[in-house]
Formats: structure tokens, sequence, C-alpha cells
């Protein structure tokens, strides 16, 4: 792993949370993700997980474990927990 002097643990906080700002708010709504905003920030953010899965289904899988109140959208509370998932099930 390339080491980099500006990527700290607070960088990288500041980027999870710039990043969902960035995508939920183009629908002038900034406080959730709607599916069209997750879409978008899922190909964009996650590209090989992206290339390597049938788009549709992963769509479906992403956005229902987001989802935890079945209110079709994602808070940012949804977001972090899911990343903090991720996190965690990529460090094995
Ligand atoms: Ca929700």
């Amino acid at each position: 792993m390339s080491q980099d002097c500006k990527v700290n643990l607070e960088f990288c906080m500041q980027a999870i949370i710039g990043i969902y700002y960035k995508y939920s708010s183009k629908d002038g709504v900034p406080d959730s993700l709607n599916q069209d905003e997750l879409k978008q920030l899922v190909m964009e953010q996650f590209p090989i997980l992206s290339a390597n899965a049938k788009k549709e289904d992963l769509m479906k899988t992403v956005f229902g474990a987001m989802d935890f109140d079945q209110d079709n959208k994602v808070s940012f509370r949804e977001y972090v927990t899911f990343i903090a998932f991720l996190i965690d099930a990529l460090q094995g």
C-alpha cells in the first residue's frame, strides 16, 4: 500500500461525508440519497464492484442493504452505517 502523507483517518472521514453530500444534493434535497443518486454514487465510487456485477442486481442489493428503514431513500446515518459494515467486511 502506498503511503500518502495527506491521508489520515480525519481526511478519510471528511471524504466519506463529502461524497455523501456530493450525490445527495443533486435533487436539491441533500438530507437523503434517492435511488438515482445512489446508483450514480455506486457506479462512480465503486468502479471495480460495478464492473464485475450485473448493474440492476447490484443496485437492488445495495439499495436494499442501505435503506434500513425501507423508506425508499438513504439517510446519512444509513449511509455511514453501511460504509462501516463494508469496512468491517473488507478487513476480513
Ligand atoms: Ca432509509
